[in-house]
């Protein structure tokens, strides 16, 4: 018997890891939950410690007059090793609360914390953390880039994929408390009673994970599906409608969360197609949902053509509001001013309207960041917005506080996070932008985690057989620099939509499109001459330094005080600038673009450590992305610093890798997409 060990020890060692799919997300396996043993959402907390929680016995304790509890809200928790020792009691002022309790203790255990003498107290930083699926009704996504929409809205009511729990699992995992269902460019159709019949659906099967229901809607729905005459906001007919409306959703979802709305923006109906204002719209609406606790999440994403400098518009149409709009409306807030872009200053417009409740809106799905072919963890992005002081009221008025409700109290907080979630296998298409959608819960669940903390969870929880030191020089190597990386090779130095037209995944800085709006153009953000490059927004150009508070308008107003990451987003830079470094401004720009290919390359080689360590599929899987990023990454370089050349009429640094693409080819070179796909590759030829 003795003799046969070894060769059975053998067999183990040279077992490949099982094959995975990448399905399962950060999680581990679902149980199994019998139904109202004791609520539906107890049951699924219970159920889950079942299956994976190997401490002491649990208990959950209910205590909705415990006043400490009460502090914490319904969703917040208290989880305590008992005195004796011999368990652990996870209390909570609401079912909710315990349910995260429950999925805290997993992660505790699962990222290998020290479970002994537990006495954690929880609350999340915000009240409403909101998925938003910019989901169509005919199975696209927009900016999605992980297969078709989750909802089969054909099959709905009647059919009931399974993956609607697994997502709603997912979600309560990670403290996600709120789903728009649909585009913010809404079909009106959403609100027929066809679709509130499947949204009913969806609903009750998220209700027991805390995941409310919220939905996009069209500003002339009461014309386009109520058949009225106007979709005026002060018409008493429109009014009307939209009462008995809600009421309508109100009697298919009794808990639903409210509107999200995309008004007067990018050529979609709102109130100012009838001379009223943002204020009468939203207002309009939320007086049909307050009955119901409902909410209105008002879209402050607005810019005309022709206008000023697009950067300033949204801070001119809405500042003039503050104070205007009801208590249950929060104006939802991109995080830059213009568009998602890898790297622009915090939006204005956070800091400057104290009466109003503001929530930040970042785009969790990778529309400007190589969608789901690039690796770029987002939380880094994310958290400098939210660590920006805005000095709206002396310094400390970071983005967070004023957004958490901690500077200026508003009755409601919210942050939203457009999705990356598909009907993919793995449910994001890149086997890392599951980070991405797990650190915006994280956060949206406690703003002062940092981006490293959350990655190190994420990677203990999804890559389990990575090695301690692997581990973390893919957190610190791969995950935190991958952002800077896509900022080097896609927009340096303040540089911003570059983008080619429509799909948005490559470089066109040279873009011309007969017709088109001038601000949907790359060459309206960069400006390069013969003199220099970047938007003077400065006292001398647009003027946009002056939406920020001093000290900070004075700083970005100044080419020798700007943050050289922005230099170019406030400045109409001379090539020959001498930068901190003593480069010329072009010089910095090709040094910069190069730093980003080296980056993706040294990405690559740090990957393929992990072969082995992780299972083959998501091992070649992401090896081949990252294949294609680096291809990307060289065309994004090569593309933009040889366009510029025509300007800057300088050399490329000798020290630096030179071009390998002719810029002719680039220039010539199109991809043919819908919006709504992911490129397969890059330029290769
Ligand atoms: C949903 C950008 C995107 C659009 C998106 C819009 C928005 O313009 O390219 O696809 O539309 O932002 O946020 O409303």
């Amino acid at each position: 018997m003795k003799s046969y060990l070894p060769i059975i020890f053998a067999f183990f060692f040279i077992l490949p890891l099982a094959a995975d799919d990448g399905s399962s997300l950060w999680l581990s396996k679902a149980p199994v939950v019998p139904s109202n043993v004791l609520s539906p959402t107890v049951d699924i907390a219970s159920s889950e410690l079942r299956e994976g929680w190997h401490g002491l016995p649990v208990n959950f304790q209910l205590a909705q007059s415990s006043k400490v509890l009460r502090a914490l809200g319904k969703d917040g928790f208290v989880i305590q090793t008992d005195k004796n020792g011999k368990g652990i009691t996870i209390s909570s002022a609401g079912e909710t609360g315990l349910l995260y309790g429950a999925y805290e203790l997993l992660r505790l255990q699962n990222t290998g914390s020290d479970c002994s003498h537990l006495n954690i107290s929880e609350k999340p930083s915000y009240q409403f953390r909101i998925l938003n699926h910019w989901d169509n009704i005919d199975g696209t996504v927009e900016r999605g880039y992980a297969g078709h929409s989750l909802w089969f809205w054909k099959e709905l009511p009647d059919k009931i994929s399974p993956r609607y729990q697994a997502y709603a699992r997912a979600n309560a995992s990670i403290g996600i408390n709120g789903t728009v269902l649909n585009n913010v460019n809404a079909s009106p159709q959403i609100l027929s009673v066809e679709y509130l019949k499947k949204i009913k659906a969806l609903a009750d099967i998220f209700r027991p994970y805390g995941l409310k229901v919220y939905l996009s809607i069209n500003f002339s729905s009461p014309v386009a599906l109520g058949g009225l005459a106007t979709s005026d906001p002060l018409d008493k007919s429109v009014c009307r409608w939209w009462g008995s409306k809600v009421k309508e959703i109100y009697s298919f979802i009794p808990d639903f969360g409210g509107f999200l709305v995309k008004a007067n923006s990018e050529g979609l109906p709102g109130p100012q197609d009838y001379g009223r204002t943002h204020v009468d719209g939203a207002n309009m609406l939320a007086d049909a949902l307050k009955p119901y606790h409902g909410i209105v999440m008002w879209r402050a994403f607005v810019y005309k053509s022709g206008d000023d400098d697009r950067a300033k518009q949204a801070y001119q149409e809405f500042v003039p509001l503050d104070g205007q709009f009801r208590e249950n409306v929060i104006i939802q807030v991109k995080n830059g001013p213009v568009d998602f872009q890898p790297r622009e200053p915090f939006s204005p417009l956070f800091g400057a309207m104290k009466k109003t409740a503001l929530m930040p809106e970042f785009q969790i799905t990778q529309e400007y960041l190589g969608a789901s072919n690039h690796l770029v963890y987002l939380a880094p992005l994310w958290k400098e917005c939210l660590n920006s002081d805005t000095y709206s009221d002396g310094q400390g008025a970071t983005v967070a506080r004023i957004t958490d409700g901690s500077l200026y109290h508003q009755p409601f907080t919210a942050i939203a996070g457009v999705a990356n979630i598909g009907d993919d296998k793995n449910w994001c298409g890149h086997p890392f932008a599951q980070a991405n959608w797990y650190a915006f819960g994280r956060m949206a669940w406690n703003v002062d985690l940092t981006s490293q903390q959350i990655a190190g969870e994420w990677l203990k929880q999804t890559f389990k057989g990575l090695s301690d030191s692997l581990r973390s020089e893919i957190k610190d190597q791969i995950m935190m620099k991958s952002r800077e990386a896509a900022v080097d090779y896609m927009t340096p130095l303040g540089l911003h939509h570059m983008m080619a037209w429509g799909h948005h995944y490559g470089p066109e800085p040279w873009c011309v499109v007969p017709g088109a709006r001038p601000d949907w153009l790359p060459s309206y953000y960069h400006r390069a001459d013969s003199i220099g490059l970047g938007y003077d927004r400065s006292s001398t150009g647009s003027n946009a330094t002056a939406q920020y508070h001093s000290p900070l308008c004075d700083i970005y107003d100044q080419l020798s005080l700007c943050p050289e990451n922005l230099i170019l987003w406030f400045h109409h830079v001379p090539w020959t600038y001498k930068m901190k470094d003593g480069r010329t401004l072009w010089d910095e720009l090709c040094y910069d673009y190069n730093d980003g290919v080296q980056e993706v390359r040294l990405f690559q080689k740090i990957w393929s450590k992990a072969k082995g360590q992780v299972d083959a599929q998501r091992f070649s899987d992401v090896q081949h992305r990252l294949r294609i990023q680096a291809r990307d990454a060289v065309w994004w370089r090569d593309a933009c610093l040889l366009y510029f050349q025509r300007f800057s009429k300088m050399p490329i640094p000798s020290q630096l890798e030179q071009p390998v693409h002719e810029l002719k080819d680039m220039m010539n070179y199109h991809i043919h997409i819908t919006n709504y796909e992911c490129p397969p590759y890059g330029f290769t030829k």
